[in-house]
């Protein structure tokens, strides 16, 4: 092992030497920055991976994505056995790897190993897939040749969407039994599941119209579609646009750009009746929208698609009597009306968690079934191991009213069609596009199920982000307690205001979120919170304008 070692250290102070000493973190979605200054982390990343393999005994995954940023970012975040994210106490050993002097990683990689007691002569596999960024297939060598160090096994899928990688991982480490790990194995399942749940109702049910036109955000998501489509025989008519062939990665299209300016990406031909679906870089989120006869803009972000799952998990569930708790995990950036649809006309259970899919996924473990979908349209369902198996028996026994047994079935068919190691924009779709067709409804029946709160999101550049602390549901700041104050007058004056202030863990930024009766109240509400964040959280550059 020693002369692994020695070679670990030449390679981290030569070829994969860190070029700054700025503090890099691995956040809510790993590391994440310009790709330039990612190659010594990728390297770093690599070794990591390894020992996070021999400590699992598991294959672990490692997606090279940034997401929605701009293409001359890029990123890295590692994916733990079942498909689920890094646990947090290894999140603190990235970060301390990735921000060490080149000549200290063996320190760092011995610490690591003598305190989660690995053994190094264990057997390690690594997955790794990544984004269609052009930085990406260097970025991908650099983190190879940390695992070659330690003579690991790996595979090297390409280019794949961060949810597909999940998918692997987790089909791996559970001898198949989730499926198959290929991207031929992930398009057979999802495509077998989506068909048997058309079954033979027509194409057309009421509303219901199979022609979906898809804004791919430039990103990898546009190829995979296409290729999944031979395995959907027809059942659904999508044209794949923003597909990469000529436009700019995220570049004012995709899932984020259509949630956060609530307007129509460039790029789409927009025609009154269509239905449109934006997914982002990496295909891991996900938002429908529409224009209606009078060329308004109409958007169903993630609030909208967490309740038109939970209508339609709560039927099924209702029709087969069974007693599993359904639960819906949402965050404060969840409009007020989806949380009381939800709650008052579902009669569904509602919690919320701080920002970040890791918190909200492990809040819905604590469900039969739980869904969870962040505002941004990222989320996914997951089931009991409990729930699978009542599932399954009632879908089986005969015993029971045939109404009882299909809707258990369909049950059983949508646990295959899910993604439930993570939000996947894939997935999420042929899910939408299952209860929309099994309801009969079109996009504008589906977006009037209840009206949004006006509500707006803003952002303030600050001297130092980190002074602004929290509580665990994000809705008030503990300090500074002046700011927390300041707020609570300003939103006392508005009937239903609601207003928040949270540091973001993306970018070097924090975020206003404002809620209240009409949209001019909210930019009132806003801007009069803006300046307060400004003024006492020491805003740095131009002071904030009110909107028109
Ligand atoms: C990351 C998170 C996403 C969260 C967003 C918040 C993952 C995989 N992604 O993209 O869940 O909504 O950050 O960004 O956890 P912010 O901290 O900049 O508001
Ligand atoms: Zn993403």
């Amino acid at each position: 092992m020693d002369t692994s070692f020695a070679h670990v250290t030449e390679l981290a102070k030569t070829k994969y030497h860190r070029k700054s000493d700025r503090y890099i973190n691995y956040g809510t979605a790993g590391f994440r920055t310009k790709a330039a200054d990612l190659t010594h982390i990728m390297f770093r990343m690599g070794l990591l991976a390894v020992l996070r393999s021999k400590y699992k005994k598991a294959t672990i995954g490692v997606m090279i994505t940034a997401s929605h940023n701009p293409v001359e970012d890029n990123g890295i975040k590692l994916v733990d056995p079942m498909g689920e994210m890094l646990a947090a106490n290894w999140e603190h050993y990235a970060s301390e790897l990735a921000n060490v002097t080149d000549s200290e990683v063996k320190t760092v990689l011995n610490k690591i190993i003598q305190e989660a007691t690995i053994d190094m002569s264990e057997k390690s596999n690594i997955f790794l897939a990544r984004d269609n960024r052009p930085s990406s297939v260097t970025l991908a060598s650099a983190f190879l040749e940390g695992v070659s160090c330690f003579k690991s096994h790996f595979h090297d899928f390409g280019e794949m969407t961060t949810p597909m990688l999940h998918y692997v991982v987790r089909c791996e480490n559970t001898q198949k039994r989730y499926g198959k790990p290929t991207e031929d194995g992930y398009y057979e399942k999802l495509g077998e599941a989506f068909l048997k749940l058309r079954g033979s109702k027509p194409s057309c049910p009421g509303l219901y119209k199979p022609r979906l036109i898809l804004d791919a955000a430039n990103g990898v998501g546009a190829e995979k579609v296409c290729l999944l489509k031979h395995h959907l025989n027809d059942a659904l008519d999508i044209e794949v646009l923003n597909d990469g062939s000529d436009g700019i990665l995220n570049h004012e299209c995709g899932a984020d750009f259509v949630k956060t300016r609530q307007k129509l990406p460039t790029g789409l031909p927009l025609k009154v009746g269509d239905r449109y679906v934006s997914f982002d870089g990496d295909a891991d989120r996900i938002v429908y929208f529409y224009i209606d006869k009078n060329s308004k803009f109409h958007l169903l972000d993630g609030d909208k698609i967490a309740c038109l799952v939970a209508k339609y998990l709560k039927d099924l569930l209702n029709t087969c009597e069974l007693d599993l708790k359904l639960g819906n995990v949402l965050t404060a950036y969840s409009n007020g009306s989806a949380k009381e649809y939800i709650s008052k006309t579902l009669g569904v259970d509602v919690a919320c968690t701080p920002t970040g899919v890791k918190h909200l996924h492990h809040k819905a473990t604590e469900y039969d079934i739980g869904i969870y979908f962040e505002a941004n349209g990222h989320g996914t369902v997951i089931f009991s191991g409990h729930a699978e198996d009542v599932i399954l028996n009632t879908a089986g026994n005969t015993e029971l009213p045939i109404e009882k047994r299909v809707a258990a079935q369909k049950l059983c068919t949508l646990v295959d069609l899910i993604n439930q190691a993570v939000g996947d924009s894939i997935s999420d779709m042929l899910l939408i596009e299952t209860i929309l067709h099994s309801l009969g409804w079109d996009v504008e029946k589906w977006s009037n199920i209840y009206q949004d709160r006006p509500y707006s999101l803003c952002q303030v550049k600050v001297k130092d982000k980190s002074i602004f602390k929290t509580t665990f549901d994000e809705q008030r700041l503990i300090e500074p307690k002046e700011l927390q104050d300041a707020i609570d007058e300003l939103v006392a004056k508005y009937t239903e205001g609601r207003s928040f202030v949270r540091a973001s863990g993306t970018e070097d930024i924090v975020r206003v979120y404002t809620e209240a009766k009409s949209l001019d109240e909210v930019k009132q509400l806003s801007f009069a919170v803006c300046e307060k964040v400004y003024d006492i959280g020491h805003g740095v550059g131009d002071r904030p304008v009110r909107s028109a």
